[in-house]
């Protein structure tokens, strides 16, 4: 007899569940990772023909640990610096032998906002046929949550505490989307693992444009951010949900669409669940200047985006139940 669940079949749920899933269970990665869940839902979008480079992080160290790998494509750990050049090598081989094999990297925000990004420069710019997607959890989490220059303002990492006279990281998070756009690549986007569908729809129309597309995905850590592993889709959704962090699509460097947010909630929501922000919840005139200043920030990028709706995204809907389900079916 046909097990059931709840009432559900559990041979109905097994057909919803991927053809092919490139990033496989049993790695290493901390409960809740949100890192873990966005390359498994990025090779789920790829699907079998693909070729990764992966740069140096997390992401690397978690899936491949000796003598065992979680990858079922071809993958190559590259270092911080070259992973796009190796990359490029790898597109412009498959080339010269007329294949169609995708190629992908896959890095964190350390490889790419700082320690990778003159060859990423260098990749786009030639516009190889490479998709390259950065996992962004603000910080270098593999070796100890160091700051890298996507922290964002006032947050707490191992290298930016809360001291005497600073309220965590001082400065901006970089604005990386610009730098790409500028660029001119036939496609850049945002995304998060918050909004599965969302993801890979653009990992599909990455892969699937001619030239090289860029996708940076926020990806919550628990273990770098201070939150519970089980919050981490709710975390991202807020990040969205208060305009921290915007959701938009880029064309040759000029903004094609944004993910709108029907109910903006306050950028508080979001800091709360966090133990990173955690000073700024202090009683002192510092925590609540710099509170306000980074509502001053997700006010900006909801202005400079238009994200403010009234009616939600197509894709706004979904959430954490697309993921227990277990993905889709990749064709
Ligand atoms: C050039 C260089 N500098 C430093 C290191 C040490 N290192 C290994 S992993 C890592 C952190 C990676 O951070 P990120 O790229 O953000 O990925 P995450 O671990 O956060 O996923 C660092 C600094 C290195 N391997 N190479
Ligand atoms: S430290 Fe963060 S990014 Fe690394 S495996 Fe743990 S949750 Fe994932």
């Amino acid at each position: 007899m046909e097990p059931k669940r709840e009432g559900i079949s559990v041979a109905a749920l097994h057909h919803q569940q991927p053809a092919f899933r490139g990033l496989d269970a049993g790695h290493m990665a901390c409960p809740g990772c949100g890192q873990a869940l966005g390359a498994r839902l990025v090779t789920e979008a790829i699907g079998p023909d693909a070729i990764i480079a992966n740069a140096t992080g997390c992401l690397e160290v978690f899936t491949s640990m000796w003598p065992r790998s979680s990858w079922r494509v071809p993958w190559i750990h590259s270092l911080f610096e070259n992973a796009p050049a190796v990359a490029s090598g790898i597109e412009a081989a498959l080339k010269a032998q007329g294949r169609q094999t995708k190629v992908v990297v896959m890095g964190g925000d350390g490889g790419t906002f700082d320690i990778g990004l003159q060859s990423l420069s260098g990749m786009l710019e030639r516009n190889h046929n490479v998709l390259y997607v950065c996992f962004d959890n603000e910080a270098y989490m593999n070796t100890g949550v160091q700051r890298s220059s996507s922290t964002p303002h006032a947050a707490m990492t191992t290298t930016s505490p809360r001291g005497e006279t600073r309220m965590g990281k001082r400065h901006l998070k970089k604005d990386l989307l610009a730098i790409i756009g500028a660029h001119r690549i036939p496609y850049a986007a945002t995304a998060t693992v918050a909004y599965p569908s969302d993801l890979r729809a653009k990992v599909r129309r990455g892969i699937e444009i001619e030239g090289a597309a860029f996708l940076l995905v926020h990806s919550p850590c628990p273990l770098g951010w201070g939150h519970d592993g089980a919050d981490s889709i709710e975390v991202a959704r807020l990040a969205v949900q208060t305009g921290f962090f915007p959701i938009v699509e880029m064309e040759r460097g000029v903004v094609a669409g944004v993910m709108k947010i029907r109910e903006v909630r306050p950028v508080a929501d979001y800091l709360r669940l966090q133990d990173r922000f955690q000073h700024l919840f202090e009683d002192s005139r510092e925590a609540r200047e710099e509170l306000q200043h980074l509502q001053e920030l997700a006010d900006h990028n909801i202005e400079v985006y238009g994200l403010r709706a009234d009616e939600p995204h197509p894709r706004d809907s979904e959430g954490a139940d697309t993921v227990r389900r277990g993905g889709m079916r990749w064709s």
